[in-house]
């Protein structure tokens, strides 16, 4: 039998009309979750490519499978690409997303039982970085570093400690609701004394680091593992960058260690990405970032609200909501309600529970694909500040006629940002 021919909206218009609603969501949201962002179509195009047909085990020159006529050329182009955008010795390309790379990084630097140290999750820290519930604090001996109660930043003197303490066969720096650059070169000089490898998880901020709008972690790290598609705005896939002498480790880790076959769709548009990240454009993007970032927290500040360490020097933002008499899930679930979307988070020392914390997350890579700049974020605020002051006003709750009035403001408002991609 023959696969399917017609299109998707003639064979199955249930799913066509599911995605057509997605594009139209996306078109006219405004979509801040920190780790998210719009891919251009070309990326778009790589990935939904006749590569998803095609199986590949093994490395380029090194398969167990024939037909890699294109394949192998690709993939050594998309490393090629990885190598010479991140400034690496070694490049990997085939890990799925992030939490596999972190993984693989473990399987090729560690023993299981290895203590490993990282930033805790509540602290703006990221699962795969040891938490207790994450394999990679099962199988390995997890302490975790925090931020000062004081300013909320990474205590480099604390990590000192602990790493002289605990002597850690590994320390990640890295993290995914932190608003503040990292130290590479402290982590760098703690992880000497003690005998570690660094590793850096520059999933949120690889778009900032290739676009130089973010200080570089390559030179002082072991390895770093990032996702493409977050700042870095390629498709959804991960990335390890690595010294030569762990490069054998970390393939074997990636292949067979932990994964099967590679997504070869996805290694297309992870190549795509890399050329687009290559560019005067994409530095000038990665700039803007930041600038929107900082814009909005001004204008966030200016309307009483309150940030963790007091503003952002990257992407992201994190709001502490408890002067606002709401919850973190509550506010979230109302401005999504209202057109704007993003995600409750904890915030350091958070009283309340991970799943209903203090805080919303705001990242600032999407509305900065769609050409925003600073100008627009006062008005971003302005949008925030209303849903969040009537969703308080009324127990989370907003009326139906105020979340639709905002929505078509919204969309208002957005008709002048083109949505790559859609
Ligand atoms: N889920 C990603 C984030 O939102 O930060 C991290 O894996």
């Amino acid at each position: 039998m023959t696969a399917p021919q017609p299109s998707l909206s003639d064979y199955d218009a249930e799913i066509a009309e599911m995605l057509r609603s997605e594009d139209e969501r996306q078109r006219d949201s405004i979509r801040l979750i920190a780790s998210e962002n719009y891919a251009s179509r070309a990326v778009m195009e790589a990935s939904a490519s006749t590569l998803t047909n095609k199986y590949a085990e093994g490395y380029p020159g090194r398969r167990y499978y024939e037909g890699m006529d294109v394949i192998d050329p690709l993939e050594s182009l998309t490393i090629e690409r990885a190598i010479a955008l991140f400034g690496a010795e070694h490049a990997n390309v085939q890990p799925y997303s992030g939490s596999p790379a972190n993984l693989a990084i473990l399987l090729a630097l560690c023993e299981p039982g290895d203590v490993t140290m990282g930033l805790s999750l509540p602290a703006g820290g990221h699962l795969t970085h040891g938490w207790k519930v994450s394999a990679t604090g099962i199988y390995y001996r997890s302490v975790q570093y925090g931020v000062r109660r004081d300013d909320q930043r990474i205590d480099m003197d604390e990590v000192r400690s602990m790493a002289l303490e605990h002597r850690p066969k590994l320390i990640w720096a890295g993290h995914s609701a932190y608003p503040r650059l990292l130290d590479f070169e402290a982590f760098a000089s703690i992880a000497d004394e003690v005998g570690a490898h660094l590793v850096a998880d520059i999933a949120h901020i690889s778009g900032l680091v290739a676009g130089k709008a973010h200080p570089d972690p390559v030179p002082h790290c072991a390895a770093v593992s990032t996702t493409t598609h977050k700042t870095l705005r390629g498709p959804r896939g991960g990335l390890i960058l690595c010294r030569q002498e762990h490069a054998k480790a970390i393939d074997k880790a990636v292949f067979p260690g932990l994964q099967g076959g590679p997504h070869c769709h996805t290694t297309a548009a992870k190549a795509v990405a890399f050329k687009e990240a290559n560019t005067p454009e994409f530095r000038a993007y990665a700039a803007q970032i930041v600038s929107n970032a900082k814009a909005l927290a001004d204008a966030m500040l200016a309307r009483g609200m309150s940030l963790v360490t007091g503003g952002t020097e990257n992407h992201l933002l994190l709001v502490d909501l408890t002067n606002r008499d709401i919850g973190g899930r509550s506010a979230a679930r109302a401005l999504n309600r209202c057109g704007v979307e993003l995600n409750a988070n904890s915030i350091p020392f958070d009283p309340r529970k991970p799943f209903d914390p203090s805080g919303i997350r705001i990242g600032l890579a999407a509305l900065t694909s769609r050409g925003m700049t600073e100008s627009s974020m006062p008005a971003v605020a302005a949008f925030i500040d209303a849903a969040v002051q009537e969703a308080a006003k009324g127990d989370g709750a907003v009326p139906d006629d105020f979340a639709a009035k905002m929505r078509a403001q919204i969309k208002e408002f957005l008709a002048d940002f083109a949505a790559p991609g859609l």
